[in-house]
Formats: C-alpha cells, structure tokens, sequence
C-alpha cells in the first residue's frame, strides 16, 4: 500500500560524537531530503546499547547528537526528530519481526561479525540489531532510507522481512513498503588512519563540532599516498583518503588543482591537508556557531525532541494496531475505547 507523500526514516546511534563520516555518508543527504520528503530522524539509543556503554554518558551523548543534528541542518520544522527509546513501539515491531527472521541471515551479517569479534561475551542484542532497525524504518512504512554504504546489508534484510511479513499476513495487498536505499556520493569515509571506516567505535573520526585546533591536530599526521615518502615524490590521488576528503569538503576546480599538484609533487602532503582544512572550515565553522546558540537555549532540544516523539508515535500507534489486528494480536489497551457500564 504506497503513501500519498513519500517518507524516509533514517538513524543514528548515540555511541560517539556525530563525525564527518556520519555526516558525509548520511546527515548530509538528510538535510536536502528533508524539504522533499516527509521525514523521521532517529537518535537510535536502543542500537548503541547493544555494546557495552556507560548509562549517565548515553544520556548525555543522546543529547549531544541531537545537538550535532540541529547543528548539522536538521530543522524540526518540517522533518521529524526524535529518540528510539521514546516511542516503545519500536521495540514491539522488532519483536514482531523477530518472529520471521530466519537466524543464518542475521549470523550473516558484516556489521555482527565485526562487532561481535571485538565482544568477550556476544549479546543476542547484537545479533539482532537489524531486526530492530527493519522495525524502525517499517513501523513509519518508510520508502527509501538514506544510508551510508556500512548499511547496504541491513537495509536488504529490511527488504526481506517486509516481504516476508507482507507473504504471510497480507499476500493480497501489501502492508509495508520495501524501502530502498539513498546513497550519498561519499558512501564510506575512511578514518584518518587510513586502516578502516570512520567509525565512533574506533577512535579515528573527526568530530563535526570539534574546535578548528582539534580538526588540524587529526589531519596533520593523518595517512596519505604511501608511495610519496620524500616531499618530491609524485603521488597517486585516487589512493589517497585526503583527496576523497577533498572531493567532499572542496569545488571542483580545487579537487582538480590537489590531483595535479599532487601528481606532480607541486605541493607536498602537508599544503595539501591545508587546502583541505580551509574547505572543512567552511562547512563546519557555521555548524559549530548553531550548535553554540542551540546550547544557549535551555530547554530548546528537549522540546524538540518531546514533539518530535509525539508526532512520532501517531504514526507508529497507527501501525502497530494495523499489525497486530491483521496478526491476531491484542489491541493497545491505551486505545481501546472504554467500556460501558
Ligand atoms: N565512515 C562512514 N562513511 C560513510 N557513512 C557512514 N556512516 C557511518 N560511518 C560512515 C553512516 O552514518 C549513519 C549513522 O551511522 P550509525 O551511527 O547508525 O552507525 P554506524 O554505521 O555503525 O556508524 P559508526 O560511526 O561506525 O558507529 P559505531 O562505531 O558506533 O558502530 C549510517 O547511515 C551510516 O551508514
């Protein structure tokens, strides 16, 4: 059954700070989306729980990527912004779905298989994850789900679990949507070490809101070609991370003047990672001053967040009755009418 509007959901965990490969894979696109689609963003904290945290700091960074979203351009006038945990029919719908999850595709699973592998003792939590993520864009029967490329596999193990619900409950018409994946141009960002993804888990991300001396203090020594050993070695840009960094910070007539230069030894790393720097300022110095007047607002985030998980939850009440009507399940004793004496 398709929407009248199309929708998106998207989420981000509350694990770390919100980095530029956040924010390059995904918050971008979902600032732009936002004025055309009918939006939900999620500070998915029932996902970052599924590792080891310490509660007062999830709390508290909950808090801060809601700040860093804002920051970013999330504009709660016409997008959706709220927390996983608020709306508890997120849990009910992963639930749900667990029920028709076939095990060997969540042992599948890269994102499992990494994380699991950094784990002493593994949670069942943790193999289920994209079991609660499939619930968290279908209980707002979203159709396209704008993505960095790490969630490829788990946005097909959504497509899956719709369709299988959809086969077992509604054959004739279906109920949820197979929502697709939006892809940004910079779908992995690698962290400044060159070793793997940016990634908040492993310490090599560069913070969105990070001081201009914090920024320079990472890119100084980060990895570059690792042929240009002396300063008049020639280099390769395409293997180079600070040059993919450059295609997403710089015009493209500044891209193109750092491949020859580069190509050449015209400029050592160093000049490069300059270049670079000023490109970076220019995005991120603005979002550093929004973040600072959102901060000076007391009470502005939690208002935002406490409306947004109320119009939130409208939408997913209304689908979980849906569910669990058609499931032969109980309805929400919330909504059911009262009885009459
Ligand atoms: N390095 C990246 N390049 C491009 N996109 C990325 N995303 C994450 N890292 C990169 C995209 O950001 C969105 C939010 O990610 P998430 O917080 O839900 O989880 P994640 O993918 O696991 O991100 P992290 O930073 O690696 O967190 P941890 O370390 O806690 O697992 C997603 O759309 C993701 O694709």
């Amino acid at each position: 059954m398709a929407l009248a509007t199309p929708r998106v959901f998207s989420g981000i965990q509350p694990s770390g700070e919100l980095h530029i490969g956040n924010f390059l894979g995904a918050v971008q696109a979902w600032v732009e989306i936002q004025h055309r689609y009918e939006s939900y963003f999620c500070v998915v904290d029932y996902h970052a729980i599924t590792v080891p945290y310490v509660p007062p700091e999830l709390r508290s960074r909950t808090h801060e990527m809601a700040i860093s979203l804002l920051a970013a351009g999330i504009d709660p006038s016409v997008a959706t912004l709220f927390v996983q945990s608020a709306v508890p029919e997120h849990t009910e719908l992963a639930w749900i779905f667990n029920t028709i999850t076939p095990l060997g595709e969540l042992e599948r699973q890269t994102q499992f298989k990494d994380k699991a592998q950094r784990q002493e003792s593994v949670p069942a939590g943790l193999l289920n994850y994209p079991v609660l993520q499939a619930a968290d864009i279908l209980l707002y029967r979203a159709d396209s789900v704008p993505v960095g490329e790490d969630q490829v596999q788990h946005l097909e193990l959504t497509r899956e679990i719709a369709r299988r619900w959809n086969a077992r409950f509604t054959p004739d018409t279906p109920f949820f949507p197979e929502p697709k994946a939006l892809l940004t141009p910079a779908r992995r960002i690698m962290g400044l070490d060159g070793q793997a993804k940016m990634s908040k888990s492993l310490g090599n991300t560069v913070g969105l809101l990070e001081s201009p001396d914090e920024v320079w203090a990472k890119l100084r020594p980060a990895v570059t070609d690792p042929k240009r050993v002396r300063r008049t070695d020639p280099g390769t840009p395409e293997v180079c991370n600070i040059y993919h960094l450059h295609k997403a910070f710089n015009p493209e007539s500044t891209v193109e003047m750092v491949a020859g230069q580069c190509r050449t030894a015209g400029w050592g790393c160093l000049d490069c990672k300059k270049v670079l720097f000023e490109g970076m300022e220019r995005s991120l110095a603005p979002m550093r001053a929004r973040a600072a007047d959102i901060r000076s607002r007391p009470g502005h985030v939690e208002a935002v967040l406490g409306d947004g998980a109320a119009t939130a939850r409208r939408i997913a009440r209304d689908t979980l009755r849906d569910v669990k009507e058609i499931m032969g399940l109980a309805p929400d004793a919330g909504l059911r009418p009262r009885a009459v004496k």
